[in-house]
């Protein structure tokens, strides 16, 4: 029995990367958790199955977010999970909020459009989604969100991107104070740079400079981060909310 048997989980951009870590990591606690992806519905089933593999319990849910109507399809899809997974118990958990899309041009090159696709996914989509969930969540619950190192770490290339972390940060803040009375829990989490699928981390001397960046002398695995949000999701946090955790391997105090 984890610590987590009898929770149910959604784990927003669950296909890969870091998403993934913390679903595999949530599942392994004992929760039931949403697999949530876009467009990689392949690797989405293999985090699944392997979930299920090692006696967990998930399924997966497709929703493109910062779209018109994703609360909507996200939200559809969880619910026909949670129905025939959970024999009917409605109720979600832990929300974690994860998916998103990263900048990686020059200020002088950012258009207006790109700026709003990062707005949308980044900061708009979860948002929404928290309203959402929230209707779902039962007194105790737990809600994480996903941001950056960026918020506090300057990187000229990702200005854009480095404004919707912010946003999504101001959640843990003014929500932390309004679902206190229901002893929900809303925290930001901050990574450094963390491995991922990025050809970047097949390249091993940009990959040392990037280790240099933290006090560890290494770049982040997701599981370094998806330990910090199991942390967050579990009973034992429960007196944390509204903060901001950096979970950049000491790249923050560099
Ligand atoms: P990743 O490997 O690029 O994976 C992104 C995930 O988000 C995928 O599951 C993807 O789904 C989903 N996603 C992307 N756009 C979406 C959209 N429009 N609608 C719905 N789902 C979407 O990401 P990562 O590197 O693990 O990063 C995860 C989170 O950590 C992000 O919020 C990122 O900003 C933050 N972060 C990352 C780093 C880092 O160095 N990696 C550092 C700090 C913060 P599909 O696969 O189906 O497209
Ligand atoms: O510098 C980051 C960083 C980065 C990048 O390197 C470029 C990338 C991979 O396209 C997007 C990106 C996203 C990030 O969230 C970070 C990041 O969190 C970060 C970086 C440098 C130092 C500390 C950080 O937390």
């Amino acid at each position: 029995m984890g610590n987590l048997t009898g929770k149910t989980a959604l784990v927003t951009g669950a296909s890969r990367g870091i998403g993934r870590a913390v679903a595999e990591r949530l599942a392994g606690d004992g929760a039931l958790v949403a697999v949530h992806y876009a467009t990689s519905a392949q690797a989405a089933a293999r985090v699944a199955s392997g979930i299920k593999e090692r006696g967990g319990s998930a399924f997966t849910v497709q929703a493109a977010l910062g779209v018109p109507g994703d609360v909507d399809t996200l939200f559809t899809g969880l619910e026909t999970g949670l129905k025939e997974h959970n024999d009917g118990r409605m109720e979600l958990d832990i929300l974690v909020n994860n998916a998103g899309i990263m900048g990686g041009s020059a200020p002088e090159e950012t258009t207006p459009e790109q700026f709003d696709r990062l707005v949308a996914v980044n900061a708009k989509a979860p948002f929404f989604v928290i309203q959402r969930a929230l209707r779902a969540m039962p007194d105790g619950g737990r809600i994480v969100n996903i941001s950056s190192g960026l918020t506090r770490f300057a990187n000229p290339q990702e200005i854009a991107y480095a404004m919707t972390k912010s946003a999504v940060e101001m959640l843990a803040l003014h929500y932390a104070k309004h679902l206190g009375p229901r002893g929900i829990t809303v925290n930001s989490v901050a990574p450094g740079i963390t491995r991922n699928s990025n050809p970047i981390f097949d390249q091993p001397q940009v990959v040392e400079q990037l280790a240099a960046l933290s006090v560890f002398n290494r770049v982040g695995e997701p599981s370094d981060v998806a330990d910090v949000v199991a942390f967050l999701a579990s009973d034992e946090a429960r007196w944390i909310t509204g903060a901001f955790i950096d979970s950049s391997g000491g790249t923050l105090a560099n």
